[in-house]
């Protein structure tokens, strides 16, 4: 038995929120009847078990940091923006297309610093953070990152290692970027860092704009990328979109292109103008569901994006050819 009802969230990172829950008797189950019924799990700090959330008068949380019965509100407010994004945008319905909601195990074990998509339980869970770098890991771009892990899973299933696995990190990036923006949460605005939210002193996990800003991930196409850790050499995707949505210089920084092998020219030189965000969204995920297979590597995202953009925008299109400019714009010729 399903009663749709509208709830408050009060979230750790996105102020507050309006919930949809599911009005039981004597109060509200952590459930949205209108998102494929997805629901939230408290683990309690354990790693197994777990039982729905629910509360009395369906206000949850209460934006503290410290309280960490919040991460729940903040864990189903991202999987409903991530629902909502894929819906409204993609016309894809829920993670397999099939109009199911994936669930949420919030409060996983103790001083847990990650969270992660499951293929066999078809759900998501979430660490409280170690409590001295990492926060709980329930942020719009982190839940939108991992339930993409669930959407490429289901299409291209891109190969978590090697070109393809960047790819596959590419693409979460770019997704639980996009869930950022299309949330157009006030507290937790669109930006083209991942994690900015969950890291205590700031920063934060990866960025788009210049990947090699944490130290490790590649801003430019190389021979030899793939053998990076899937989540450094998914920089070049991550710097690509980035170039291809909003171009060398934006309010988002300058990206400088790049000229052979991993380094990159002067800012200012080799500037690109961007299609914006929405085109270049549409591209990806044309690519992903419909070019991309398990083995795809750098060179065939670029002919799977630019296939992709041919066939949205027109054969030779002028966002074909800023798909192809952007390419080259991270080494990838
Ligand atoms: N949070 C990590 C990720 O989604 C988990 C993993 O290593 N797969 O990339
Ligand atoms: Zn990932
Ligand atoms: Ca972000």
């Amino acid at each position: 038995h399903t009663a749709a009802a509208n709830g408050t969230g009060k979230t750790l990172y996105s102020g507050n929120v309006v919930l949809t829950t599911n009005s039981i008797s004597g109060g509200y189950e952590l459930r949205d009847p209108t998102r494929g019924g997805t629901y939230t799990i408290n683990m309690n700090n354990r790693k197994s078990g777990g039982s729905v959330m629910t509360d009395a008068d369906n206000t949850w949380g209460n934006n503290a940091t410290s309280d960490l019965a919040s991460a729940g509100t903040d864990a189903q407010y991202g999987t409903a923006m991530t629902w909502d994004y894929y819906k409204n945008v993609h016309g894809r319905n829920g993670i397999a297309n099939d109009g199911k909601g994936a669930y949420n195990r919030v409060h996983y074990n103790r001083n847990y610093a990650n969270a992660y998509w499951s293929d066999s339980c078809f759900c998501m869970t979430y660490g409280d953070g170690d409590g001295t770098s990492i926060k709980p890991l329930v942020s719009l771009d982190v839940a939108g990152h991992e339930m993409s892990h669930g959407v490429t899973s289901r299409t291209a299933n891109l190969t978590y290692s090697g070109e393809s696995g960047g790819l596959n990190e590419g693409t979460s990036d770019i997704f639980g970027t996009m869930v950022e923006f299309y949330a157009g949460n006030a507290t937790d605005a669109g930006d083209y860092l991942i994690g900015e939210k969950i890291m205590i002193g700031g920063g934060s996990l990866r960025s788009m704009v210049k990947p090699s800003s944490d130290g490790a991930s590649a801003d430019c196409w190389y021979s030899g990328v793939g053998n990076l850790n899937v989540h450094y050499s998914s920089g070049v995707a991550n710097h690509f979109f980035f170039l291809l949505a909003e171009g060398t210089n934006s309010a988002y920084g300058n990206s400088p292109t790049c000229m052979a092998g991993n380094t990159r020219v002067a800012t200012g030189t080799g500037s690109l103008a961007g299609i914006g965000r929405d085109k270049a969204a549409k591209i990806w995920y044309r690519a992903l569901t419909t070019k991309f297979t398990s083995s795809t590597n750098y060179a065939g995202a670029r002919a799977g994006t630019i296939a992709a953009a041919n066939e949205l925008y027109g054969n030779g299109s002028a966002e074909a050819n800023a798909v192809a400019a952007a390419w080259s714009a991270v080494g990838r010729n």
